[in-house]
């Protein structure tokens, strides 16, 4: 290497397949970075803290929900497409930002919402003041109700966020909302939401977005006819293409046509689908060329921290992105789920149907029940395991400080729909929402909302995030901060073409080495016995190393090393 160049290196691969291997950031813009101090992030937050991202070293930022939005679900109930929330921005600083990005090689992925509206869009509006029957309404998905007067409702269904999944109207018909209240499921049989979400993709695209996370992807299309199944039938029927809600063989042609449109852009738009489906057979179709070419796979996200369930994972998704010719995706900590590190702390899931750290956020957060410094040890393993691997990585804002669950956030400052639809009884499944992990980042050791801006901030921020902040991090040897930083650079220089090789000698039940081309060896202990590692140039770990007898490195339980060794 001669000069450092003056942007990340990923400025220089402006070619299509720039995605395959990424490092793709999440921001959720309202909890980043808030610049003008009031208590919301924003993007002119998102601006100053472009040369933060430049100097992490990420591929891509993926942008959580900026639109103009009552808030009902965070931002993914969305007022206006087009356009972006007062209390973010304005288009002209979504136009700067892109271009903060683009000017240090930063792609930008936007997310965007086709399942449902808000019930605050112009559209859902306009059905609320038409009548029963009209085309306003078939838009969305209105139905009569049962009952002698249509006072129960059309069926029995739960929305995903617990409670009725129909709400009635004032003329008395009832709506589909699979999520939230505010949040009405279209139709995607009527043509003009076909050709509003081409014209969304379209107005973005132009303004030079690189790519689309779309959300609940799985969701879209819907048979019904006029006698609908009742929850347990649902349940009784397979997810095989056929089912009337979810993960519709026919979901397909609306993606293909959004195929069209990306393919008319150079390079061509990318698109990642969130879909929650049976089998990763299913998941192939999103991730399909002719479709939306990449899916998430949120199974390590699901899994414990165990060598034989991540290599099972490793080698499935592989196969499976072979047969697509998409790239894998890996995801550790997102919007949605308790962070990694905490969930490394907690006694493992052993395959029960909870969301990992589900019980251990609603019972409070108890110190009893964690141990925090083993769930970051791990967890800043479980990063280099997954930054070593082929495919896509997407980071979730904070986790590069090594950041934990929020779990002390009281009842009344919560916001989560996913919590206020639900009672104490029935807190099973999800715990107490996903507030804890959307708190503010802690950019600065003090001041009166840790550096995140000039106020306080949206979502309480615990004390010890001071340990966890930029300021405290930046430039500290060893720092999580540092280790993401070194792994992001490390990675972008040695990530080669996309296979791996096991190490059989080194893997076992609780050791996972493999080769990546040009002599990456990538060793995860995730055991608690020492290791003793193979001879080679150490270029990073995530944890201290010890020395055995002889001199050879030996890596301790809960940590990950990355070696060169000579091309033999
Ligand atoms: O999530 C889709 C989804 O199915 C979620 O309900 C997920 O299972 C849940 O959040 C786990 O607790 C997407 C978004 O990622 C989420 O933030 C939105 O709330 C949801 O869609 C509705 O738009
Ligand atoms: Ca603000």
């Amino acid at each position: 290497m001669t000069a450092a160049p003056l942007t990340s290196p990923s400025a220089t691969r402006s070619d299509a397949d720039w995605w395959r291997q990424a490092a793709v950031y999440q921001i959720y813009p309202r909890s980043f970075a808030d610049g003008n101090g009031d208590g919301i992030g924003d993007l002119a937050g998102i601006i100053s803290r472009v040369p933060y991202l430049a100097e992490l070293g990420v591929d891509a930022v993926w942008l959580s929900p900026f639109y103009p939005s009552a808030l009902a679900d965070g931002g993914y109930d969305v007022d206006d497409y087009r356009d972006v929330d007062p209390t973010i921005g304005t288009l002209e600083e979504f136009d700067e930002m892109v271009a903060a990005l683009h000017g240090v090689g930063i792609k930008l992925i936007v997310d965007v919402v086709p399942n449902h509206s808000s019930d605050r869009h112009v559209w859902f509006q306009e059905a609320l003041a038409s009548p029963k029957g009209s085309d306003a309404r078939e838009r969305y998905i209105f139905r009569d109700g049962r009952g002698e007067q249509g006072e129960e409702p059309p069926a029995d269904w739960t929305s995903i966020f617990s409670g009725p999944a129909w709400t009635r109207v004032p003329d008395g018909q009832w709506y589909l909302h699979s999520f939230a209240t505010e949040q009405p499921d279209f139709n995607w049989r009527h043509p003009e939401v076909h050709e509003d979400f081409l014209h969304t993709l379209r107005f973005w695209s132009d303004r030079g977005v690189d790519g689309f996370r779309i959300d609940v992807a799985h969701g879209l299309s819907k048979d019904l006819g006029e006698v609908l199944p009742s929850t347990a039938e649902l349940r009784a029927m397979p997810k095989d293409g056929t089912h009337p809600l979810w993960d519709r063989d026919d979901v397909h042609e609306i993606y293909a046509e959004w195929r069209e449109l990306f393919d008319q852009y150079e390079p061509p738009r990318i698109a990642v689908a969130e879909a929650w489906v049976e089998t990763p057979e299913r998941r192939a179709r999103y991730a399909s060329p002719e479709g939306l070419g990449q899916a998430f796979n949120f199974d390590l996200m699901e899994a414990d921290f165990d060598a034989v369930h991540f290599r099972d994972i490793v080698t499935d998704n592989l196969a499976q992105s072979a047969v697509t010719g998409s790239s894998t995706t890996w995801v550790f900590s997102n919007h949605d789920g308790v962070r990694h590190a905490t969930r490394y702390g907690l006694p493992p899931r052993a395959g029960r149907a909870v969301k990992q750290g589900a019980e251990w956020v609603a019972a409070g957060g108890p110190e009893g029940g964690i141990d925090r410094e083993l769930g970051l040890r791990r967890a800043r393993a479980a990063t280099m395991f997954e930054l070593a691997l082929p495919g896509s990585a997407y980071l979730y804002q904070g986790e590069e400080l090594g950041l934990h669950e929020v779990a002390e956030i009281p009842d009344e400052e919560r916001q989560d729909p996913a919590f206020l639809r639900t009672t104490a009884a029935d807190r099973g499944f999800d715990g107490l929402g996903r507030d804890g992990c959307r708190v503010p980042l802690p950019w600065t050791r003090s001041g009166s909302s840790f550096g995140f801006g000039e106020g306080g901030g949206h979502l309480p921020q615990p004390a010890w995030f001071a340990d966890f902040s930029v300021e405290v991090e930046d430039g500290t040897a060893g720092s999580t901060l540092e280790m993401y930083r070194e792994a992001l650079r490390l990675r972008t220089e040695l990530q080669g073409e996309e296979t791996l090789e096991w190490d059989e000698a080194l893997s076992s039940d609780d050791v996972l080495a493999f080769e990546r081309p040009g002599g990456w060896l990538s060793v995860t202990n995730f055991g608690a016995e020492p290791v003793t590692l193979p001879a080679g140039e150490l270029l990073l770990a995530s944890g201290e190393l010890a020395a055995a007898a002889d001199g050879s490195a030996v890596l301790p339980g809960a940590t990950t090393a990355w070696l060169r060794q000579s091309a033999a």
